[in-house]
């Protein structure tokens, strides 16, 4: 049986283009919070192999998607790299800062296989659990969005504490970056080995940095973490997601080495017509406030993102994480609108 969204990663188009969402195990499902509540806390939830498969496999019961991706976060890494991390409710994520080059030291150097064997396993469970014509996706953070939680120890708008690090030690900081590339890397192949069919970084802030930050911050890394799993793991397709990066985008396909880009709700049909779905699959883009939405406008984006990338190599996804207040009902009628969809 063929894996449509793989077979789209690999470079072929699809009629109608397969659909997962960003996010698509989450709050806004009642089956996901009940589980959420029995795990207690959130990081619970991820390292209990059982429940995590289970979140993962809850939005493929429900909805069909062609796509699941694993259960897990991206600070898992720093978790297991030995910085304390821990969400709080309604609050989000809370590292330990890491102040400056000396607070480098208080970090690992490999991965705790006691955090990072528990997600391995969600992935043998998951697989063992998924229908066969279902792509099964691992993920990690990318570098710079990691190492922005690890240096503010927390989220925020303009990842200033990450910014400033990185200007004024730039060194020190690319000692972190160094650290989180080959910890992704292991932890990518780690994935990989347990049974995905292909991954996702995450640069969720990449928006934020100066052209030449931009490339040296996340396209350098993300082109390593790339080169590392193509060396062990060639047929494993790789997508990349820099949320913002907008024209700078041709950047990382030019120089990361990718299979496909995700792109948010701000990218440029033409220019992604012209400069990017020529060498990649795309992947994207409906804004989650349209999703929340609903209605006219709502199916106004789905209409633009069919139109302007379905004649191509396409994944159709959100530009971003679903929404926890996301009516399920706008989530039927969006993947009814993809698949009922002729040119
Ligand atoms: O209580 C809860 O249920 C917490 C909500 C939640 C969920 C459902 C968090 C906390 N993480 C997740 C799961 C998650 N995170 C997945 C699972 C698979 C899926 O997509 O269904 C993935 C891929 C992530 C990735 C992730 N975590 C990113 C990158 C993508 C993105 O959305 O930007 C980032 C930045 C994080 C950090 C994080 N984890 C959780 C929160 C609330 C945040 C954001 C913190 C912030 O900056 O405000």
């Amino acid at each position: 049986m063929t894996k449509s969204l793989l077979s789209v990663l690999n470079g072929d188009r699809q009629p109608t283009p397969p659909i997962w969402m960003m996010r698509q195990a989450g709050r806004y499902l009642p089956e996901y919070r009940a589980v959420r509540a029995e795990a207690g806390s959130f990081l619970n939830l991820c390292f209990n192999p059982a429940k995590a498969a289970e979140v993962t496999l809850q939005p493929i019961k429900r909805f069909g998607f062609d796509g699941a991706i694993l259960f897990s976060d991206i600070l898992v890494v720093p978790h297991a790299l030995g910085q304390h991390v821990t969400f709080e409710a309604g609050e989000g994520p809370r590292l330990d800062p890491i102040a400056d080059r000396e607070g480098l030291k208080r970090l690992g150097d490999d991965l705790d296989p006691a955090i990072v064997e528990p997600v391995y396993e969600t992935v043998r469970q998951v697989k063992a659990g998924l229908p066969a014509d279902v792509t099964l996706l691992g993920f990690c953070g990318a570098p710079w969005t990691v190492a922005t939680y690890m240096i503010a120890g927390r989220g925020g708008e303009d990842q200033a504490a990450a910014r400033l690090f990185a200007y004024r030690d730039s060194q020190g900081f690319g000692q972190l970056i160094d650290r989180l590339v080959e910890a992704s890397v292991t932890y990518l192949l780690g994935q990989i080995r347990a049974g995905v069919d292909a991954v996702q970084i995450f640069d969720t802030w990449a928006g934020v940095l100066p052209a030449p930050e931009f490339r040296r911050w996340c396209v350098e890394p993300v082109a390593r973490i790339i080169a590392g799993v193509k060396q062990a793991a060639p047929s494993v397709p790789v997508i990349v997601f820099p949320k913002g990066a907008g024209f700078r985008l041709k950047m990382t396909v030019d120089h990361a080495g990718a299979d496909a880009v995700g792109l948010d709700w701000t990218a440029d049909a033409d220019f992604v017509r012209r400069e990017i779905q020529p060498k990649v699959a795309v992947q994207g883009n409906i804004d989650p406030l349209a999703l929340l939405a609903g209605g006219d406008a709502l199916d106004r984006a789905i209409d633009q993102a069919l139109s302007d990338y379905a004649g191509g190599r396409y994944v159709f996804n959100l530009g971003h994480g679903i929404l926890p207040p996301t009516p399920i009902g706008h989530v039927e009628r969006m993947i009814e609108r993809v698949r009922g969809w002729r040119p």
